[in-house]
């Protein structure tokens, strides 16, 4: 483990880590008070939220290359989406005292009590992805990651646009993210937003898939059971759009076009899809949050003031656009 310089000054061990050798020269390094590693090497803690998804996968991806080419040792915990997994895993990256800790939370709240305790140990913590709903920001330095509401209204303002100037109702039905996770209440919350403009709209079924496409695809068959006239399906990943696009299918109908079909993320399974007409328009949003967050973890460690929000630049993919972009689409 390495402490930052002041740290590592006031606990009187700098000397002894000079002299040990462990120095780096960027005043990151110090006192090697015990576990972690003793080669110089900044550890970092992650909590993954699991491997829900093709972004998911994507991001774990990124987190990993970016650890290993940045020369940041980096502990790699997976929750398999549940909060409690997280939370032991946090709180054993404060016992083997990690100089970092990042996190993409698998929900938004119930985080005050480990993230005081992380801090009470004086390590920083970098929310990855997800936001968390407490009160108190100095429990974290940094939250990098999309504003999904943005996502959400990006999607609704797609769909406003092509019923412009038609007056006949329009059926939404709403593949939910994981309930209480970021991505699930804020894409929600844009596109309702947006939809509102338009009293023809409506959201007519709205359940969780779990950002998962077998989900995706039980929901949507439940939804065609019960609701004949499904105009929109907007799901708030493409997994879980492209398990309904198999239900939509299976009921003899042509996704695309019997039903129209906004999805967030342009992984490349979505991408390919959209493609080939079968979803009509991607929100990206991007997994690739590595470099920036290895960027921000040597920073944190150093003890340098590191911005409190760092947003992740994304597009938007019509069908067209997604023939131009698929070809050198990495993830
Ligand atoms: O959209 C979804 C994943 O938190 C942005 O989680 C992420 C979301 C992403 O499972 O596919």
């Amino acid at each position: 483990m390495r402490r930052n310089w002041t740290a590592a000054a006031l606990s009187g061990v700098l000397a002894v880590s000079v002299l040990a050798g462990c120095g780096g020269g960027d005043g990151g390094n110090g006192g090697d008070s015990g576990s972690g590693n003793d080669d110089g090497k900044i550890t970092l803690g992650f909590s993954q939220v699991g491997a829900e998804s093709g972004w998911r996968t994507a991001n774990t991806k990124s987190i990993q290359e970016s650890a290993a080419s940045a020369g940041i040792d980096l502990k790699f915990s997976d929750a398999q989406g549940k909060q409690e997994n997280q939370i032991s895993a946090i709180r054993n990256f404060i016992t083997q005292k990690v100089d970092v800790i990042a996190f993409s939370p698998v929900v938004t709240s119930g985080w005050d009590a480990v993230l005081q305790e992380a801090k009470d140990a004086d390590i920083p913590v970098i929310l990855t992805d997800r936001a968390v709903d407490s009160q108190d920001t100095s429990l974290f330095k940094s939250f990098i990651g999309s504003d999904f509401v943005v996502e959400g209204q990006k999607a609704g303002d797609w769909l406003l646009k092509e019923y412009e100037g038609k007056s006949e109702p329009v059926n939404i039905v709403e593949l939910q993210g994981t309930t209480g996770s970021a991505p699930a209440l804020d894409r929600q919350k844009g596109f309702q937003e947006k939809i509102a403009t338009n009293p023809n709209m409506k959201i007519v079924k709205s359940q969780t898939g779990d950002f998962k496409r077998a989900d995706g695809k039980t929901v949507m068959e439940t939804f065609l059971q019960s609701t004949p006239d499904i105009d929109v399906l907007y799901a708030h990943n493409d997994d879980m759009g492209l398990g309904a696009i198999e239900a939509i299918e299976a009921a003899g109908k042509k996704p695309g076009t019997d039903i129209k079909i906004i999805t967030v993320d342009a992984v490349k399974d979505g991408m390919t899809a959209l493609a080939d007409g079968k979803i009509n328009f991607i929100v990206e949003c991007s997994p690739l949050l590595g470099p920036q967050l290895m960027e921000l973890v040597k920073k944190a460690d150093a003890g340098e003031e590191i911005p409190a929000r760092v947003l992740t630049e994304e597009t938007t993919f019509t069908q067209e656009q997604a023939k131009e972009a698929l070809p050198t689409r990495q993830y």
